[in-house]
């Protein structure tokens, strides 16, 4: 607890105060950084007597510039939640929770390991690290040694059931080694199905994406979205195409088959680095702006104008969100992306300026070349269920509830999950809350007794952000992920903890329990981070031998993921406001001697568009039963389910729950006011609701906030804690074959009035 700040006494400052005493109610005021969301704004914190008081945008920071938003300022409510978790816990055998040192957790988890990898081997191990598992660097990556060492490969993230078409499409298009273009100087940009300035996803820069959209518009920029409804993103397009949900394949093939038919390509870069040009082609033949505007309900003259202002700009990329992923297709979808932007020559050239340079990640040679296509699926570890396997976006997470409910040799039946919320989050909430009480241990590494918790064995109960140093590497690692992301500029930053955790609690770090369990196992980590953007300029893994290393701290942790970066944590930690570096790095040409090209026509890929092509639309989306669409969306004031039983006033705004939105019009044709109770049917299942209109939505669209709601026997408590869209989402058809997601928007419902439990 610091009770004054001392001013430095500077002689020569006539004018500077004297040393001065601040009140003790004033607080300590330091930069830091939220880590909620990917785009790790820094902020300031003001700590008062031990407690964390304030979170307020830093006017300091050079990127940020005083942003923040709602979740970040509600980061003080969140450290000082009387729910919040300041104890482990294990659950009794009367089915409650009593608190257990975390000492004595980590030997009864040990032994319980143990005794499970003895009788059915390692494969019956799992862990599934979530979104709110990535604030901690260290801690999914020594989870995943964790299992390594175990002999398990049965490691799960939420990527794919998030956006693993991205990974699938770069896979069959190959990467560009000098990343993407920057989004700030183009004159025109497409993004189809995500919401930026909400979610600070893709696209849009996520400084202030509301801000950064607002200015390059006003600059000049002509921006296309595609989306059933009128996001506070597609408010500020220039084309705002608003077609039926799960169109994106036929509406990218209508773009591209204008660009084609108008000879608006880059012929020279397609000539120089791209194959498959003709059989893309003759595969959008077929998708004329006609059949494209009949088939998503848009005028075909918006297909022919976006495609023109599309190809005839500078600049501008197409970035597609969780929308498109979720509704089929989702691959196809992000590949389409990739074309568009390709064969418009798209990508970054020899002596450009390049885009994201790493600064706490080693540094690499940014080329103006391809690194072509490589095996994206079909190989390593093979799932139980659905025929499904290993894939360049990781296992398929929506298939682990059945795995862990298919009795068998290879049976999931230990599940860690790491700051995620497989009741929250995963399709198929019924199937998934089987499945979570049939395993034989379920450990729960949490802040609050959330959603999945509530079923543990052992939840253990962490820190929080801003009682545990932080830093923005993992910002600059996104860019391997997908293009589109990270920041736009070499920005960085470091934070010691900000605040000690409550007094009287007994939290750990994620990764220090990894490293406990291992260490009463006996197992050595050896924990690898890799990056890269294709096969070629990948940095060699940072190896980070955990043998040596009881007295480790988290501040030593990071020094060793930071080794062989560009720049020294000590030299980013000397600018607490985090600091754009100096970076003046070109594109380097491309190799004498390579041979690699990008590739437009994937045999797959093209096979896929057939299908679609060939697919009766009409029989699809006349069902009387089920007249309405589901679609996605995001709130302002949650990160998925985090937070979400801590009685945060500010963050709910006194709506503790996900109302349904709908058209007006739809609402006033059901009979429905706003706040009526209705009942939302699904050919799989049912949930309450509380209808609210919303003219922003396409006619017969439906919308609602994912990852709410309680267990499934509480639906009745729907006006308290909300409805989990999850549940009318069959996880085990209508799935993608590679990546297992299932339709997860787009889902045909019904909407009827009052809910009878
Ligand atoms: N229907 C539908 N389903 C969806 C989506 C959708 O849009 N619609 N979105 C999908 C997407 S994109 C994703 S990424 C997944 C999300 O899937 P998950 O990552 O599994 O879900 P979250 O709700 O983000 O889980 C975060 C958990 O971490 C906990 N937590 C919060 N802060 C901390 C912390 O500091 N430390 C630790 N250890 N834990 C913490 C929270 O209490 C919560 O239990 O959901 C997917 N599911
Ligand atoms: N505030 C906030 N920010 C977040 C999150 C959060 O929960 N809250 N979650 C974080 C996570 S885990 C993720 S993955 C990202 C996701 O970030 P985004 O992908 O931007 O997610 P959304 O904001 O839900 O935007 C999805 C959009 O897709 C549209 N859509 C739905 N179905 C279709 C379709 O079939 N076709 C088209 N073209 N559009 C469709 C919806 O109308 C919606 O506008 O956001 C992250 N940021
Ligand atoms: S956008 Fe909001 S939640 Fe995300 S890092 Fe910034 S303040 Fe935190
Ligand atoms: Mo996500």
């Amino acid at each position: 607890m610091t009770r004054h700040v001392d001013r430095p006494v500077d002689a020569e400052a006539q004018n500077a105060p004297a040393l001065q005493v601040v009140p003790e109610q004033a607080g300590v005021t330091v930069p830091t950084i939220c880590r909620l969301c990917p785009a790790h704004c820094g902020v300031l914190a003001t700590v008062q007597s031990g407690v964390l008081v304030e979170v307020k945008g830093d006017p300091e920071n050079p990127l940020f510039k005083g942003y923040t938003c709602p979740k970040g300022r509600a980061l003080p409510e969140l450290h000082n939640s009387p729910s919040r978790l300041l104890h482990s816990q294990k659950r009794q055998l009367d089915g409650s929770f009593a608190p257990i040192p975390i000492e004595q957790a980590m030997d009864e988890i040990a032994d319980r390991l143990r005794g499970i990898v003895a009788e059915h081997g390692g494969r019956s191990i799992a862990v599934y690290t979530g979104t709110s598992g990535q604030a901690y660097p260290g801690g999914a990556n020594m989870a995943a040694a964790l299992l390594q060492a175990i002999g398990s490969p049965m490691f799960f993230t939420p990527n794919p059931i998030d956006s693993p078409g991205k990974q699938i499409a770069a896979s069959a298009h190959g990467n560009w080694l000098a990343g993407d273009l920057p989004f700030s100087g183009a004159d025109t940009w497409l993004l189809v199905g995500l919401n930026p300035v909400l979610s600070k996803a893709n696209g849009v820069p996520f400084n202030n994406p509301a801000q950064r959209l607002k200015d390059e518009v006003a600059r000049g920029m002509k921006l296309i979205v595609v989306d059933p409804r009128r996001t506070e993103t597609a408010k500020r397009a220039t084309i705002h195409i608003q077609p039926r949900p799960g169109e994106d394949p036929t509406i990218l093939a209508g773009l591209i088959h204008v660009i084609v038919a108008e000879g608006l390509v880059d012929h020279a870069f397609i000539a120089s680095d791209v194959d498959g040009f003709d059989a893309l082609a003759r595969q959008v033949a077929q998708f004329t702006p006609e059949y494209v505007g009949a088939r998503a309900q848009v005028p075909p003259e918006q297909i022919v104008a976006a495609a023109r202002l599309f190809a005839t700009r500078r600049g501008g990329m197409a970035n597609c969100g969780t929308g498109p992923n979720f509704s089929q297709h989702g691959n196809l979808t992000e590949y389409l992306a990739l074309c568009l932007a390709t064969i418009c020559g798209r990508w970054p050239r020899a002596g450009d300026k390049v885009h994201r340079p790493n600064v706490l990640l080693p540094a690499y040679t940014a080329r103006a070349q391809a690194s072509g296509p490589f095996q994206g699926w079909g190989y390593g570890t093979r799932l139980r269920v659905r025929d499904l396997g290993d894939a360049a976006c990781g296992l398929p997470t929506a298939a682990l509830a059945d795995e862990i409910l298919l009795e068998g040799e290879g049976q999931v039946r230990a599940l860690i999950c790491n700051g995620s919320n497989p009741m929250a989050a995963w399709p198929d909430q019924r199937r998934t809350q089987q499945a979570m009480e049939k395993l034989d241990l379920l450990v729960c590494v949490d802040v609050e007794m959330a959603l999945t918790a509530r079923l543990a064995d052992y939840v253990i109960a962490t820190k929080m952000t801003l009682e545990t140093p932080g830093m923005t590497q993992r910002v600059e690692a996104l860019k391997y992920y997908t293009i589109g992301i990270g920041y736009p500029v070499p920005y960085a930053q470091y934070s010691p903890r900000v605040v000690d955790p409550p007094a009287g609690s007994d939290l750990i770090e994620e990764w220090q329990f990894y490293h406990g369990i291992a260490r009463r196992l006996g197992l050595n980590l050896t924990m690898g981070v890799k990056y890269g953007f294709g096969r070629y300029d990948e940095a060699p893994p940072t190896v980070i031998d955990m043998a040596q290393s009881d007295d480790l701290t988290t501040e030593g942790l990071y020094e060793k993921i930071c080794a062989g970066g560009r720049l020294t944590l000590d030299e980013v930690r000397g600018f607490p406001h985090g600091r754009v570096f100096d970076v003046d790095e070109v594109v380097a040409g491309k190799e004498p001697g390579c041979t690699e090209r990008l590739d437009v026509g994937n045999v797959p890929m093209m096979a896929e568009l057939a299908e679609v092509r060939s697919f009766d639309f009409n029989s699809e989306q006349s069902g009387e039963d089920y007249p309405m669409r589901l679609i996605s969306r995001r709130s302002n004031q949650f990160l998925n389910s985090a937070g979400r039983t801590l009685p945060g006033v500010r963050l709910t705004r006194g709506k503790p729950y996900n109302p349904l939105f709908m058209h007006p019009e739809d609402m006033a044709h059901l009979g429905l006011r706003s706040g009526d109770a209705i009942t939302i049917a699904s050919r799989h299942d049912r949930i309450p609701g509380i209808v609210e209109p919303d003219e922003t939505l396409r006619r017969h669209v439906v919308a609602m906030y994912h990852c709410f709601g309680g267990l499934v026997e509480e639906d009745d408590a729907y006006a308290l804690h909300g409805s989990n869209v999850g549940r009318l989402i069959a996880a085990d058809h209508e799935y993608d074959p590679i990546t297992g997601i299932p339709r997860m928007s787009n889902v045909a419902v019904s909407v009827s009035p009052g809910w009878v439990g």
